[in-house]
């Protein structure tokens, strides 16, 4: 079977959680939609998890780009220096729940370190696949809807910064999963649940404020959800 989540932000246990809800095994794919890291502070463990499982195929969100910029400097000095804490970088990733991330990163070895930041930069920025006679095209996120817009045309940047217009379908034949915006902010009445509507899948519930973790298993459209 071939799932997708997204926006762990550093829920281990809820991932842990949804691994043993899946069953998932060797013959399964788990596409994990970006920002897996900040908020909480398991990211890091997320990660060296991630990296362990061939099947397990990341695609990048804004809080990864965040990091891998901050992570280089990092993984070239012992730790976060006094130099690196005036970065406008550094402030944003902190901003954005990053210090928790910071704080394990630091604890790595220099080895793991690297490890890491060379997992980072192998992420796709987004793919394009064919299940069961569905396409599914899957990113962080995506841009505001431009029907003359080709999806190669589409910037890095809106593919992990985007707000896409959940309202309006982007393709006839081709189903466009998301996370990054918390499904309670496109409709309130998807509030912690998969907002499925106009050929849009948006799978952000909203776990790291305390909404379930929710996946979804492209195979069926079958939704899992864990606390
Ligand atoms: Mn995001």
């Amino acid at each position: 079977m071939i799932y997708a989540v997204s926006d762990l932000h550093g829920c281990s246990e809820k991932y842990k959680r949804l691994m043993e809800a899946i069953r998932f095994c060797d013959s399964d794919t788990l596409y994990i939609l970006g920002d897996v890291v900040d908020r909480g502070d398991g990211g890091i463990g997320i990660l060296l998890d991630m990296m362990a499982r061939p099947n397990v195929i990341p695609i990048i969100g804004n809080h990864e780009s965040l990091a891998l910029g901050v992570m280089k400097k990092i993984a070239a000095v012992p730790a976060v220096s006094k130099s690196l804490e005036n970065t406008t970088s550094y402030t944003l990733w902190m901003l954005s729940g990053g210090d928790v991330t910071a704080e394990a990163f630091c604890a790595l070895d220099r080895k793991t370190q690297k490890k890491i930041i060379e997992y980072i930069e192998s992420f796709m920025i987004y793919d394009e696949i064919s299940v069961n006679g569905r396409k599914f095209h899957l990113s962080h996120t995506l841009p505001d809807y431009d029907p003359d817009k080709q999806i190669h045309d589409v910037s890095y940047l809106e593919f992990i910064y985007g707000e896409p217009d959940y309202a309006v379908p982007y393709g006839s034949d081709t189903y466009f999963v998301t996370g990054h915006t918390m499904t309670m902010l496109i409709d309130r009445e998807f509030a912690g649940r998969i907002y499925r509507k106009n050929n849009h899948i948006a799978i952000d519930c909203g776990t790291s404020f305390g909404y379930p973790l929710g996946c979804i298993c492209l195979d069926t459209l079958e939704e899992i959800y864990v606390e």
